[in-house]
């Protein structure tokens, strides 16, 4: 059979919503007029409103970024010794605990959603467990019920990395509202974004002060610096890029689930490869497409399929891959052993993040389609 040919330019795993750059501009004029840069400005606040009205909930928290925000959330809820976590997720998520010098433990995952195991977490309770930490994967949520259960039987705080779930849903309720607090990335990667920047989320009004104390170096006023806080505001450029953003993000997420489905239709049925399955009443926050790929039965594996696709133009990624466990930081915890981690071993194995943005056709990504299936030996 004739090789397919590459794209013309490359086709990366996703790339920022960009808004029409006049309309940008007039934003920008705005800030210039006023001469009010960072630090709580008009820009901020509206943002603010705007999003804790889109995503339902009570109380939110703009930052510069989504790991300082999740640095501030566990200082915010005084955690401290052990934490458990999901080894399956990006970086910062165990890097925050450090930060904090707070130990993760590590708990399997789960084999469907790819998320902490929650039939796992009671056994590695410890008498230095704070918390628990999950991480709402590709917006994919947590079994939040049984969390929930797990930290009231024990006094333990949740905290949720909800980088990927910006908009998710369940029946209706705004992924926020579970847990004692979630943290939103606003990278420039993520659907929607402030180039960098993110968030915090709760409804206990009591946290909103000491979150604003913290993110702003403990000042209470000019006279009193009330604890050792750190600067994770968010400034007017930022804030206001992702006011304009938030005109486009419907469009946005119709072409992504246009091209979702595209995806679905023509990988569903290909032996050897895991479409992960949409679940009923939860919305889907359209942040990544992602496949699995089971070597026994597609006849190469995922390794292979990610190095072809780059022959052809395609740069696709390995979300998330290696496991947090197997960082030379994590690797001595004895949570982090394959014994403990077989489900996590075995998927960060198989896991593809395919390109899906809005400025993609659907003709792309049947081609991106055609490409792999015919890897399949
Ligand atoms: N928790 C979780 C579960 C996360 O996934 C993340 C971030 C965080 C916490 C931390 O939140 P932040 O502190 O970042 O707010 C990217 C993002 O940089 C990162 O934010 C994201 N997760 C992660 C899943 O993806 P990389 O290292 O893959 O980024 P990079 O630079 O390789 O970009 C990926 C592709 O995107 C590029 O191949 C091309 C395209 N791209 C990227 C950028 C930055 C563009 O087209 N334009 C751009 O400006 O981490």
């Amino acid at each position: 059979m004739a090789r397919k040919k590459p794209f013309d330019k490359p086709i990366y795993v996703t790339r920022p919503l960009l808004p029409d750059l006049d309309k940008f501009n007039q934003k920008l004029q705005e800030i210039w007029d006023s001469q009010w840069l960072t630090n709580n400005g008009k820009q901020h606040l509206e943002l603010e409103q705007r999003l804790q009205q889109i995503l339902k909930i009570p109380y939110l928290s703009l930052f510069n970024n989504g790991t300082v925000a999740l640095i501030v959330g566990c200082q915010s809820l005084r955690l401290s010794g052990e934490v458990i976590t999901t080894p399956f997720t990006f970086p910062a998520t165990p890097h925050v605990l450090t930060w904090n010098n707070i130990k993760p433990i590590f708990c399997d995952i789960d084999p469907v959603t790819m998320n902490i195991d929650a039939n796992k977490i009671e056994s590695m309770i410890t008498p230095q467990t704070t918390a628990i930490l999950g991480v709402h994967v590709y917006g994919t949520p947590c079994n939040v019920i049984k969390i929930q259960e797990i930290a009231d039987k024990y006094g333990l705080k949740v905290i949720y990395d909800a980088a990927h779930a910006f908009g998710v849903e369940i029946n209706g309720v705004g992924i926020g509202n579970f847990g004692d607090l979630s943290m939103m990335s606003f990278h420039a990667t993520k659907l929607f974004h402030t180039a960098e920047g993110g968030a915090l989320l709760f409804k206990d009004h009591n946290l909103k002060a000491r979150v604003e104390l913290l993110k702003n170096f403990g000042i209470k006023n000019e006279e009193e610096v009330v604890m050792p806080g750190i600067n994770g505001k968010m400034n007017e450029i930022q804030a206001s890029l992702g006011l304009v953003l938030l005109d486009y993000i419907e469009q946005e997420k119709f072409q992504r689930q246009q091209l979702t489905e595209t995806y679905r239709r023509c990988l569903e049925n290909v032996s050897g490869i895991r479409v992960i399955p949409e679940i009923y009443g939860i919305t889907n926050s359209y942040q990544y497409f992602v496949i699995r790929i089971e070597q026994e039965l597609f006849g190469c594996d995922r390794d292979y399929v990610h190095k072809q696709l780059k022959e052809y133009n395609v740069f696709t990624r390995k979300y998330f891959y290696p496991l947090c466990s197997d960082y030379p930081c994590y690797k001595y915890l004895p949570s982090s052993s394959i014994a403990n981690l077989p489900v996590a071993n075995q998927v960060a194995k198989e896991v593809l993040s395919l390109p899906l943005y809005g400025g993609l056709s659907i003709d792309d990504v049947e081609r991106i389609c055609e490409i792999i299936i015919e890897m399949k030996e």
